[in-house]
């Protein structure tokens, strides 16, 4: 079920795009790719609720990726933050950050039904359309 939105409570945004997973718990495994056309591949993926999943992640651009697991408008939001700010590096569970050639995993458990986004947050990457779906069935 899809919740209203609800602008003023981030709380409730964040539980709909899950939580970070238990790697002992991984329920598929997902290899997703970083270009510099702003792209993803695949751009959308398919899991169910309850689903714990290891993205397996590589830029094979010539420029730093993001790949940030959330919800389109905050990440919006952040994004035009991240223009008054470039440069400004993060340290999240939902998100990884990789340099030119670089491999790394992220896992995350999607808990409800719903679509969550992804995104990568360097500055224009986003606007330039470096956005994805998971769609939790
Ligand atoms: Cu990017």
């Amino acid at each position: 079920m899809m919740q209203g939105h609800d602008m003023s409570s981030m709380k409730k945004s964040n539980s709909a795009m899950g939580q970070p997973g238990d790697p002992a718990k991984v329920t598929q495994t997902i290899e997703i790719v970083m270009e510099d056309t702003m792209r993803f591949t695949p751009g959308e993926i398919n899991v169910k609720a309850g689903d714990t999943v290891r993205f397996l992640i590589k830029n094979s651009g010539k420029v730093p990726h993001e790949m940030v697991i959330g919800l389109a408008d905050e990440m919006r939001a952040h994004a035009a933050m991240m223009q008054k700010m470039p440069g400004m590096k993060h340290a999240e569970p939902n998100m990884i950050s990789l340099n030119p050639g670089q491999k790394s995993g992220l896992v995350w458990q999607f808990t409800q039904a719903g679509t969550v986004d992804f995104a990568c947050l360097v500055a224009g990457h986003m606007e330039a359309g470096m956005i994805g779906k998971v769609k939790v069935g």
